[in-house]
């Protein structure tokens, strides 16, 4: 087979039974490609394969059958409600839903669905050897309406791990080890692809659980906040680690004591790097460079970054003025699917990708994330949730008369999502949170709701969140 994006899998750094392991299930490289080419033949021509993606080789196994077959994957978190599942597979206009065999009962809404078999053969396919089509359509939330999709180019995914690997060092030596959901960007393109296109091996650990990380005995293991902070917390599963070559940290801010106390332990300063789902990711320190806890580091390479004031005008690199942080670079996803409204609000006229975060730069180039521009989108164990989102809902409870929601600060989680909700019928707050974990995904829910009389507003009708924030 003839490969571009995913340049590991021709055999050139060698094989091995157990390359690719998720949740206890491993398979050589050869046994993936001959599942995923299997796969592929079903779904040669079709406009998009969409994909539960739940932590098992199956997942694994259709998105590579997606890529090779040069057909847009597009991950459904595997417990998204009827709400949001169907939001995803309509918008989207994939056809065809990949399941692994125990979910072939799972509602596609209309989709047709195709059980993954990690035992079948086939050939697989030469990769498309244009590098700008669109390999995947990730759903992620903004602060209001539904999840949009974003268009992550197969140049972009090469163009961002190929910066990752110059940034961390990454060889086909090392074992890459998490356990992340494989429906975002840290999980899926940096967790499953990065191995596919560097080399390595892969063990992946169902869920990010302390005791899992250290029994995995990987050289890089790859987390978010609240997986390292978990760690940290378990002596004897962090000095497991000491024998890993490099931690990374990323999705959300690493506070300064998490970041000190994995050190402390592990032996390993852990490398925190900053991304988003639009941009992958754009800025890190670096496996051969300094360290600093509370800093993203430096842009990767191609990656260019500035800062710009509320009224457009630049902000100094000095180490003090905060302004919003925009980006440009290769890894950059192409737009938002059908969404040219939301594309005009994210790309300024020329060119340069607006994040949303408020940052700081330092005369040496280093970064510091400070915080987000809206208090709509909330970073919740790195999963990114937009309070429109859960808002609309809460009121679709008949017994909601109006919702906010925000993120309070949070040890474990650094932000926790709470709702205000004006009840106009008898309702508790655990209903209300299930409501929600039962309509869109799982981390979705509020863990706190509090029922008010009324939500404070100012004189033009808006809620006032950051009241809603004060202790
Ligand atoms: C709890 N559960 C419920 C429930 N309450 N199920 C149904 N209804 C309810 N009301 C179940 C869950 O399904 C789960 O079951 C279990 O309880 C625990 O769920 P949880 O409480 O939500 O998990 P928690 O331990 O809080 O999760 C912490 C976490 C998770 C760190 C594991 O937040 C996580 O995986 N985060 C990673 C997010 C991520 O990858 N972000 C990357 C975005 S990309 P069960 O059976 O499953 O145990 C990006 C770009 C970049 O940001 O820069 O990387
Ligand atoms: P998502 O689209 O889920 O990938 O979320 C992207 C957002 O996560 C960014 O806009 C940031 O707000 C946040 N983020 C990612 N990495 C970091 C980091 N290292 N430090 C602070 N925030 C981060």
């Amino acid at each position: 087979m003839g490969t571009v994006l995913l340049t590991a899998l021709d055999g050139r750094f060698g094989d091995s039974a157990d390359a690719v392991a998720v949740d206890g299930v491993a398979l050589s490289r050869e046994q993936l490609l001959g599942a995923a080419g299997a796969v592929a033949a079903r779904i040669a021509g079709a406009p998009a394969l969409a994909v539960l993606t739940r932590p098992g080789v199956e997942t694994v196994v259709a998105t590579l059958a997606g890529l090779l077959a040069g057909v847009p994957v597009v991950p459904v978190p595997p417990d998204a409600g009827p709400k949001e599942r169907e939001h995803i597979l309509r918008d989207s206009g994939a056809p065809l839903l990949a399941v692994a065999a125990r979910d072939r009962d799972t509602a596609a809404h209309g989709a047709r669905l195709l059980t993954v078999d990690p035992a079948e053969r086939g050939a697989a396919p030469d990769e498309p050897a244009a590098d700008g089509g669109t390999a995947f359509v990730l759903y992620t939330s903004g602060t209001t309406g539904a999840p949009k999709g974003v268009l992550i180019s197969r140049r972009a995914v090469a163009a961002g791990l190929d910066g990752l690997a110059d940034a961390w060092s990454w060889t086909p030596d090392d074992t890459l080890v998490h356990g992340l959901p494989l429906f975002h960007v840290h999980g899926l393109i940096l967790g499953v692809l990065g191995p596919l296109r560097i080399g390595g091996r892969l063990v992946h650990t169902g869920r990010p659980a302390p005791q899992a990380y250290a029994a995995a005995g990987g050289s890089l293991y790859f987390g978010v906040p609240t997986v390292w902070s978990r760690l940290a917390a378990d002596e004897v599963s962090a000095k497991a680690l000491s024998a890993a070559r490099l931690l990374v940290s990323g999705s959300a801010p690493l506070p300064v004591p998490v970041f000190e106390r994995l050190a402390a332990l592990t032996g390993h300063a852990p490398v925190e790097r900053y991304g988003m789902t639009e941009t992958l990711i754009t800025v890190s320190t670096r496996a051969d460079g300094e360290r600093r806890p509370g800093s993203v580091g430096l842009p990767l390479a191609g990656v260019r970054t500035r800062l710009v004031g509320d009224g457009g005008n630049p902000v100094p690199a000095d180490g003090e003025s905060v302004g919003e942080l925009q980006v440009l670079g290769p890894m950059l996803c192409d737009g938002y699917l059908g969404r040219p409204d939301a594309d005009a609000e994210s790309w300024t006229a020329d060119g340069w990708f607006r994040t949303g975060d408020v940052a700081v730069i330092g005369p040496d180039g280093f970064h510091r994330i400070v915080g987000r521009a809206s208090v709509d989108l909330i970073k919740s164990g790195g999963f990114r949730v937009g309070a429109g989102e859960v808002e609309a809902a809460l009121r679709d409870h008949p017994a909601v008369a109006d919702a906010a929601v925000v993120g309070a600060p949070d040890a474990d989680l650094g932000q926790v999502i709470v709702a205000y909700v004006v009840p106009e019928g008898p309702v508790t707050g655990g209903q209300l949170t299930a409501f929600v974990a039962e309509r869109l995904s799982v981390h979705k829910r509020p863990r706190r709701v509090v029922l008010v009389d009324e939500l404070p507003r100012n004189a033009m009708g808006k809620v006032l969140k950051k009241q809603l924030l004060e202790p």
